[in-house]
């Protein structure tokens, strides 16, 4: 038995509602997303962005001592990340370009850039002018890399971290504006390469030591709150709008 069906064993077994983002450190690597709103009140604390923290940290370091290598985090994200960008795809190949025009008019208007900033904002509104709609169709233009099957059951945080992936996978050349043409060209050109995944180590590894710590993998999770006391608390759409800024 995995430990997926452990712990959903567990939660039936309590009689508790498994929640729609159960934590598995392990599907970490194989979906790109770790879920840290654990009580989904659409704010993250200092509790639940450290606890997403450690269970991160706790996939990518594979061998387990205690650091993780550059192989390390390149092979876990990777795999993250083209777990995704399948599924993504085959999305893309079902609309087809004509769906991404009509979809660039819902984000942009008449505009032929969008800044990131924008992007998350507009993706904020749709979500709470949808959130109880019954039917939020994949092809909601920040839909198109939703983790979740039943995408009616979608958590904030999660339409706020596929509406990050997003943006991330279709600013190609990273300059936290998306262009109407990145954006028309997203059906050939979602791949998320050794290159990109290389550079946000070497982001991370603020000693260069061609390794990451806690702290260092903590910047992307932790450091984002700023210095704000400890029982702050950042929503996640903002969490996961900034965490990955130039
Ligand atoms: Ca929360
Ligand atoms: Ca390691
Ligand atoms: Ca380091």
């Amino acid at each position: 038995m995995t430990r997926t069906a452990l712990s959903l064993f567990a939660i039936a077994a309590a009689g508790l509602a498994a929640p729609a983002t159960a934590q598995d450190e392990s599907a970490y690597c194989a979906s790109a997303f770790y879920a840290a709103d654990l009580d989904l009140d659409g704010l993250l604390n200092l509790d639940e962005l450290t606890a997403a923290r450690d269970g991160v940290f706790e996939s990518l370091d594979a061998n387990e001592d205690g650091s993780i290598s550059r192989d390390e985090y390149v092979t876990c994200e990777q795999g993250g990340f083209d777990a995704r960008l399948a599924r993504t795809a085959g999305r893309l190949a079902e609309g087809g370009t004509e769906a991404l025009d009509a979809m660039w008019s819902n984000i942009a208007g008449d505009e032929d850039t969008v800044s990131r900033e924008d992007f998350m904002a507009s993706a904020q509104a749709a979500y709470e002018g949808n959130r109880d709609a019954e039917d939020r169709a994949w092809s909601h233009p920040y839909l198109g890399a939703a983790d979740d099957e039943d995408l009616s059951e979608l958590s904030i945080e999660q339409f706020a971290a596929s509406s990050a992936f997003t943006f991330e996978t279709t600013d190609r050349d990273g300059n936290d504006v998306m262009s109407r043409d990145e954006w028309l060209a997203r059906a050939e050109q979602l791949e998320v390469t050794a290159d990109q995944i290389n550079h946000r180590f070497d982001a991370l590894d603020a000693n260069a030591d061609d390794a990451l710590d806690a702290d260092e993998l903590g910047r992307r999770f932790i450091d984002v709150t700023g210095d704000a006391a400890e029982d702050a608390t950042v929503p996640v759409f903002d969490y996961y709008f900034m965490r990955n800024a130039q």
